[in-house]
């Protein structure tokens, strides 16, 4: 009997393994960590994956589009911080970085306004090889020039490991009220959904036959 036990237990975590993969839950602002959805919204499709490239689920993750349930956190332009997720990224494709100012409170707002993007970790190249940037924690800084004001800073995990299938996005929003910032207004921007398009190269890229380049999807990184 004990067996079986172990046999439907060891099932039942493979079918949770299967359906599940991995959630960017948790932010540190400088050194300061944040608990698990504490400044992040929480989703409420525990950690899948959205594929259509027309929803407006694409801009916080299904359950994502109010931010009624958390804080909002300070952070000061140029400052560090780091989204955490709950398991390692595994799934080869890039990680962006996103940000929206809100018209008045990111708790308010649904992300339908401009985006720009921030970062991007793409693929590199080496010997043949493309190698991608999977972990857990992925930290950078907000654009020192950027004006005051709450944000919604979003991360994006495209998951592009399955070619010919529908790419995943992997994506959590974050609320922060910016001080110390500038005056620039930045750009390029895009509206999300609309930033990325079934026939981007970037999402259509089949990463195991002659991978020789990329170019991550969505708008050019803006930098001060
Ligand atoms: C954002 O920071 C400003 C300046 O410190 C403050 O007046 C405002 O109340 C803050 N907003 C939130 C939501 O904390
Ligand atoms: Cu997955």
């Amino acid at each position: 009997m004990k067996n079986v036990f172990s046999l439907v237990a060891a099932l039942s975590l493979g079918v949770a393994d299967v359906s599940g993969h991995y959630i960017f839950q948790q932010l540190t602002v400088g050194s300061k960590k944040f608990g698990v959805f504490e400044g992040i919204r929480q989703n409420s499709n525990y950690n899948s994956p959205v594929t259509s490239l027309t929803s407006n689920d694409l801009r916080c993750n299904v359950g994502g589009s109010s931010g009624a349930s958390t804080v909002t956190v300070d952070m000061k332009a140029g400052d560090s911080f780091t989204f955490r997720s709950d398991t390692a990224v595994y799934h080869q494709g890039p990680i962006s970085l996103y940000m929206s100012k809100a018209p008045s409170h990111a708790a308010d707002y649904d992300g339908s306004g401009d985006w720009f993007k921030i970062y991007d970790w793409g693929p590199t190249f080496s010997g043949g090889q493309a190698s991608w940037n999977m972990k857990s924690e992925y930290t950078n800084n907000i654009p020192k020039c950027i004006p005051n004001g709450e944000y919604l800073l979003r991360i994006q995990s495209l998951a592009i490991h399955n070619p010919g299938g529908v790419p995943q996005f992997y994506v959590s929003c974050a609320q922060v009220n910016v001080t110390g910032g500038g005056n620039t207004t930045p750009n390029p921007t895009a509206k999300i959904p609309g930033a990325f398009k079934a026939t981007d190269p970037g999402y259509t890229a089949n990463i195991y036959n002659n991978f020789k380049s990329y170019t991550v999807p969505g708008p050019a990184v803006f930098s001060c």
